[in-house]
């Protein structure tokens, strides 16, 4: 088995029924060859900076990872806005829920923030990371009650081949319980062209492979999650106002800076239980983010 490659243009519907029956699914050319280049260049210079893991279980003694890349990448928010992705991301998971308040019949609707960016670097002699759920950060249960919390990318950099360490991932394993065990003969590789993403779901089983090749692999990482949920990456720490206010206004309440449909993440301002995204209007209010 392999997973489904489609092109960008491909109708969100279908992109959604294949990501709902597989776990995931490969978007071709989701950047151009022009974009992807200097992501490419952008991404391999900073990373010279960036440590391996420390630790050899999960986050890898031969890896790199680099997040905050709202604040590092000026192409972000082409990968964040790209239709395909966002379009996708909001139609897994912005399932409504009904409920009473007092005797009236009303109907909830998450939203969805940013939830972790990071850019991988996998270096030759990196061994396969252990198959796991991304949703384990919420400790999300399976079969999945309710609602998926989570749609992610990873977009090819580099080349991703089965030799350089190719995202893993276990086909339709979104679909099993938290008993069933992961295992490495049940993966494919998630081999793509640089340019190309795989798209998957919080619950379906996958990992970083093994580098046996002789050039490092890089991936970029982005994840859309329901926004009721604690952000992975914690961005009002690593953003400053003045990165977050250069962006669209969805993109910067998707960034954090907007209150749930369910009130998560109001601020009080004299006496006003405000939006987030009203205080970047307030005189003076700064954050500074990690500079
Ligand atoms: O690098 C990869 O291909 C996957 C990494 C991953 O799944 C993770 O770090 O959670
Ligand atoms: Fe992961």
């Amino acid at each position: 088995m392999s997973l489904v490659k489609l092109s960008k243009d491909t109708k969100v519907d279908e992109i959604v029924s294949i990501i709902q029956r597989d776990g995931g699914v490969i978007i071709e050319n989701f950047l151009s060859e022009e974009i992807t280049k200097d992501i490419h260049q952008a991404l391999s210079q900073q990373l010279e900076l960036i440590p391996d893991g420390e630790d050899e279980y999960f986050a890898g003694t031969k890896t790199r990872r680099m997040s905050r890349l709202f604040a590092r990448l000026p192409q972000m928010p082409l990968v964040a806005m790209n239709p395909t992705f966002l379009e996708t991301a909001k139609a897994i998971l912005q399932k409504p829920l009904s409920t009473w308040s007092g005797e009236n019949r009303i109907e909830l609707c998450p939203d969805i923030q940013v939830g972790v960016t990071q850019a991988i670097q996998i270096w030759p002699g990196q061994k396969a990371q252990p198959l796991h759920r991304d949703d384990t950060v919420w400790m999300w249960q399976h079969p999945v009650y309710g609602r998926e919390a989570r749609v992610q990318i990873m977009f090819a950099v580099t080349d991703f081949t089965e030799e350089n360490g190719a995202t893993r991932v276990i086909p339709a394993s979104h679909l099993w319980d938290d008993e069933r065990v992961p295992k490495e003969d049940e993966t494919i590789a998630a081999e793509m062209k640089a340019g190309d993403a795989l798209i998957w779901i919080g619950s379906t089983y996958h990992g970083g492979g093994a580098n046996v090749s002789h050039e490092p692999r890089i991936g970029l990482t982005m994840s859309y999650d329901l926004g009721f949920l604690r952000q992975e990456e914690n961005h009002y720490l690593s953003l400053s106002t003045e990165t977050i206010k250069g962006f669209p206004d969805e993109l910067k309440g998707m960034l954090g800076w907007n209150m749930s449909t369910t009130f998560v993440g109001f601020v009080e301002h004299e006496g006003k239980m405000m939006n987030p995204i009203d205080m970047l209007n307030v005189p003076d209010f700064k954050t500074t983010g990690i500079t």
